[in-house]
């Protein structure tokens, strides 16, 4: 899955990356792109890999884009938050890290910088609408032989423009099978699943806002103090808990960030064992297990029989693979077998 950290300058969006990652922190205010691997953490997957004693334990991972800070001050930073949002057309998900502590004095307004946010993906997506009405037209003023799609391709972005215009969501009107095909190369940003990270202040770290009015309410919002967790991931394992403990957090950064990811895209993980490696894969919920196949390899759906299925808890709970299948439990499952979060599957094949 491909993240795009995106918010108004010095929102923590470095700080917060570094704290998800366990990397250590560049110099600030870098204005590159840095592409920077999250793990994704997954006890089940630590439990596997202790059973199984493989020689690699392989985690999904989510590939973040951490970008500059956006400012809409003036025409200039404008010109630069608009070529910054294009950059992030590819990606398949928005991370608006939103500033909600008091930085060198000026005060945080958390909701207002959300909304402002949200308002800028919007005006986006219009001009890129706007941009693509004008370029139609003029190549319909001369018809060539692909008149005809691009008739089409108009029609739907006056439609996609009133849309905006009336403060309606783009998915709204998107709908036949041939209108997502032409909007889907465009990568329309109010169309990509978002995920919220307040970033709060060190004396209330688990400050909550109500987002009501601002976004739909069934985009995940998480309150984190990044410096707070960047402190905590460069600790050893042992500091780590017992630091935790101290400020009554339960689990770090990390683990609500990659919750919330997964639960913006709609993704769960399967797992493969063996003796070379413990891995989990993550996928759509809703996939079946040929597509499941097709992810760790094109040869394996090619030539699929069977998918040997235990579900992680019965495996936990009984102990291993023999008190599994004795106890009636490892499942033999067809191509159409819809995969279950945390199934550990064995894919039978032949080619
Ligand atoms: N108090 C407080 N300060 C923070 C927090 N997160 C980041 N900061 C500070 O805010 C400043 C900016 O943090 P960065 O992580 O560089 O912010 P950024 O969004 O990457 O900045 P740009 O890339 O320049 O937009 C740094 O001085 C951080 O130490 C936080 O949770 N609380
Ligand atoms: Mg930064």
């Amino acid at each position: 899955m491909k993240a795009a950290f995106l918010g108004i300058i010095g929102s923590g969006k470095s700080t917060l990356l570094a704290a998800v990652s366990g990397r250590k922190l560049g110099h600030t205010g870098v204005s590159q792109l840095e592409e920077i691997v999250v793990p994704v953490p997954d006890e089940r997957l630590d439990w596997l890999y202790n059973l199984y004693k493989p020689k690699k334990n392989v985690r999904a991972t989510i590939d973040c884009l951490d970008l500059p800070g956006l400012s809409f001050a003036d025409d200039h930073t404008r010109t630069a938050a608009k070529r910054l949002l294009d950059q992030v057309r590819t990606s398949e998900l928005l991370v608006l890290v939103i500033r909600a502590f008091d930085s060198a004095g000026i005060k945080a307004e958390p909701l207002k910088e959300l909304s402002q946010l949200m308002t800028e993906l919007l005006l986006a997506d219009l001009g890129l609408v706007e941009t693509r009405i004008d370029k139609l037209q003029k190549q319909l003023y001369k018809p060539t032989k692909d008149a005809a799609k691009q008739k089409t391709e108009l029609e739907l972005h006056l439609k996609l423009k009133q849309t905006i215009e009336a403060e309606k969501p783009l998915k709204t009107a998107i709908k036949t099978a041939q209108e997502i095909e032409l909007a889907k190369p465009l990568g329309f940003l109010t169309l990509k699943p978002v995920v919220v990270v307040f970033n709060t202040a060190e004396n209330n770290p688990a400050q909550a806002f109500d987002t009501a009015g601002i976004i739909d309410s069934t985009i995940p919002v998480i309150s984190v103090c990044a410096e707070i967790d960047y402190e905590i991931s460069q600790l050893d394992q042992a500091s780590k808990a017992e630091f935790m403990k101290d400020l009554g957090l339960t689990e770090p950064a990390a683990n609500k960030f990659v919750r919330s990811c997964y639960s913006a895209m709609g993704f769960i993980n399967f797992f493969t064992v063996g003796d070379d490696e413990t891995r989990a894969w993550p996928i759509t919920a809703g996939t079946t297990a040929l597509d499941a196949a097709g992810k760790v390899h094109s040869d394996i759906k090619r030539g699929f029989i069977r998918a040997e299925t235990m579900h992680f808890e019965d495996l936990k709970k009984l102990g291993d693979e023999k008190a599994v299948k004795a106890a009636g439990k490892m499942h033999l499952e067809g191509k159409n077998y819809i995969v279950q979060d945390g199934d550990v599957i064995c894919f039978r094949f032949n080619v």
